[in-house]
C-alpha cells in the first residue's frame, strides 16, 4: 500500500453490504443503492461517529460483478493510514482481509473466467509495452480460452467416432480410421502452430536481456547512454571505469529490452575489476544476446571476439569518427556507430529490432498468444499427446490411441482450469498481487 491520488477498498462476498453499510453515511442507506452506480458517501468511524473522509461507493450485485459475489467498491483518498483505519473497521465487522489473487480465484471458482483468463490478468498486469499489452488484452477477453474450446469439441468429436468403431468392430472402418488420423493430423498442426506463436508471445511479454561486452574503453557505456537517451552509465577514458553491471530498459519492436552495460573482458589489474569482469561474464551467460564492444580505431579485440563466438551476437565497430584501423575493417558484419557524431545509433536500432523480431515474431500478428508458464507447458504436453495419438492410429489397437487423445482433452482441459486442483490454484494465485 503506497500513497496515492485514490485508494481503492473492495468487498466482496454475502456479507459485502451488511458489513460495509454501517460506516457509510448517505441519502439511502447502502442496501438500497442501485447496483454499478457510483455514489458520494461519507465514510465515519462505526463506534465515535466522526466523519473521516469523503469517497465514492459503487455495489454490484451478484451475479453480475468482477467475482460473481456482492461487492462493494469505496473509492478513498488514498492515505495508506486512512485506507489501514477503513479495512480495520471493515474487518472487525466481519470481513477478512484477502489473500492476494483472492478476487480473481472467486471469480473462476465462480465461473466468471476460465484460469486462461484468469492467468491474463496477471499477464496485463505485467505487460510492460503496447504489445504485450494487446495480447495480455486477447488472451482476457477470451482469446486463447476459445481456440482451446474449440479444440477440445475437435477431440471429443474424434474420441466419439473412434469409440463407435470400437463397438462396432465388424462394419467396414478403414475409412472412418483414415479420416480420424487427417482430423488429428490438424488438431496436431494447429497446437503445433500455437505452441510457436505462444513462445514468440512469452517473449514480448517477458522482454529479451542483451549485454554488452567487449574490452575496456571500448565505448559500451557509451553506447549504453546513446541507446537509451540518457546518462545513465559513467563515461571516462580511463579503462575499468565501468565495475558493476549497469541497466535500463528500452522498447524496441514493442518488446522490452534489458540492456546491462558490464565492465568488459579484460585481465584485471585489482580484485575490484576481477570482480566486475566476474559479473561480466555472468550477465554474458545470462544474455539473450550480446552487444560485442570494439574501438574501430585500433586492432580488433582477438580475444573478446573469440569468446563470445558461441553465442548470438551483433558486432559494434564504435568509435568510428576516428581513422579507422585496417583490422578492424576485417571484422565482418559490424554496425559501425560514434556515440560522439550520434551516428550508426539508429542502424543499430534497427539491427536489434531484427533480432528481437527473429526471437519475439513481427509485431501485429493477429493469431499472438500469451500464455502463462503453466500453460506454455500444457500446451506442449496438449501437443505431444495428439502426435502420439496420431502416430498410434496408424500402427497400434485403438484402445492405444483412445489413451492419447483422452489425454490431450485432459491437458486442454487443463488450460481452461477443468479438474485443475487447490493446490494449482494456490500456485497460481500466490503470484498475484493483493486485491487483484
Ligand atoms: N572518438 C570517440 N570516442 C568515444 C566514442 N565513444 C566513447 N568514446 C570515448 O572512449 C572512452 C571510453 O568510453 P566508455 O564508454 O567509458 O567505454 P567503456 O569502457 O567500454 O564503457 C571515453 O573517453 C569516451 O569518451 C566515440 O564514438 N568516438
Ligand atoms: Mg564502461
Amino acid at each position: 500500500m503506497g500513497e496515492s491520488a485514490i485508494g481503492v477498498i473492495r468487498v466482496s462476498g454475502s456479507d459485502a453490504v451488511a458489513i460495509v453499510g454501517p460506516l457509510l453515511r448517505s441519502a439511502i442507506p447502502l442496501a438500497e443503492f442501485p447496483a454499478h452506480t457510483l455514489r458520494r458517501v461519507g465514510i465515519v468511524d462505526a463506534k465515535s461517529g466522526e466523519r473521516v473522509d469523503e469517497a465514492l461507493c459503487a455495489v454490484m450485485r451478484a451475479p453480475r460483478s468482477y467475482t460473481g459475489e456482492d461487492v462493494v467498491e469505496l473509492s478513498c483518498h488514498g492515505s495508506p493510514a486512512l485506507l489501514r483505519m477503513v479495512t480495520q473497521w471493515i474487518v472487525a465487522g466481519g470481513a477478512r482481509l484477502a489473500a492476494p489473487g483472492e478476487f480473481t480465484r472467486r471469480a473462476f471458482l465462480n465461473g466468471r473466467l476460465d484460469l486462461a483468463q484468469a492467468e491474463a490478468v496477471a499477464l496485463m498486469i505485467g505487460a510492460r509495452t503496447d504489445r504485450a499489452v494487446a495480447l495480455a488484452a486477447r488472451a482476457l477477453a477470451g482469446g486463447l480460452s476459445e481456440r482451446v474450446r474449440t479444440l477440445r469439441d475437435q477431440i471429443v468429436e474424434v474420441i466419439a467416432g473412434l469409440e463407435v468403431v470400437l463397438d462396432f468392430p465388424d462394419e467396414r472402418i478403414s475409412h472412418d480410421l483414415e479420416a480420424a488420423r487427417a482430423a488429428i493430423a490438424r488438431l496436431a498442426a494447429d497446437v503445433e502452430r500455437w505452441r510457436a506463436s505462444a513462445r514468440h508471445g512469452r517473449i514480448v511479454h517477458d522482454g529479451i536481456t542483451v549485454a554488452l561486452v567487449g574490452p575496456p574503453n571500448a565505448g559500451k557505456s557509451s553506447l549504453l547512454n546513446a541507446l537509451l537517451g540518457r546518462d545513465r552509465a559513467i563515461v571516462s577514458p580511463v579503462p575499468g571505469t565501468t565495475r558493476d553491471i549497469v541497466e535500463g530498459t528500452i522498447g524496441i519492436a514493442g518488446v522490452p529490452v534489458r540492456l546491462l552495460d558490464t565492465a568488459g573482458l579484460d585481465i584485471p589489474r585489482d580484485a575490484i575489476e576481477a570482480e566486475g569482469i566476474r559479473r561480466s561474464r555472468r550477465a554474458m551467460e545470462e544474455s539473450d544476446l550480446l552487444l560485442v564492444v570494439l574501438d574501430a580505431s585500433i586492432p580488433p579485440d582477438l580475444r573478446a571476439l573469440a569468446e563470445t563466438a558461441s553465442h548470438a551476437r551483433v558486432l559494434v565497430r564504435a568509435k568510428s569518427d576516428l581513422p579507422i584501423h585496417p583490422g578492424a575493417l576485417a571484422v565482418p558484419d559490424a554496425v559501425e556507430v560514434s556515440t560522439i557524431r550520434a551516428s550508426g545509433v539508429e542502424a543499430l536500432l534497427e539491427r536489434l529490432a531484427r533480432e528481437v523480431e527473429l526471437r519475439a515474431g513481427a509485431a501485429g500478428d493477429e493469431g499472438g498468444i500469451v500464455a502463462s508458464l503453466r500453460q506454455l507447458e500444457l500446451i506442449d504436453s496438449l501437443a505431444n499427446a495428439l502426435a502420439a495419438g496420431e502416430a498410434a492410429l496408424a500402427d497400434r489397437p485403438l484402445e492405444a490411441a483412445l489413451v492419447d487423445l483422452k489425454r490431450a482433452l485432459e491437458h486442454a482441459g487443463a488450460i481452461l482450469g477443468v479438474d485443475v486442483g487447490d493446490a494449482v490454484l494456490d500456485r497460481i494465485f500466490s503470484t498475484f498481487c493483493l486485491g487483484k
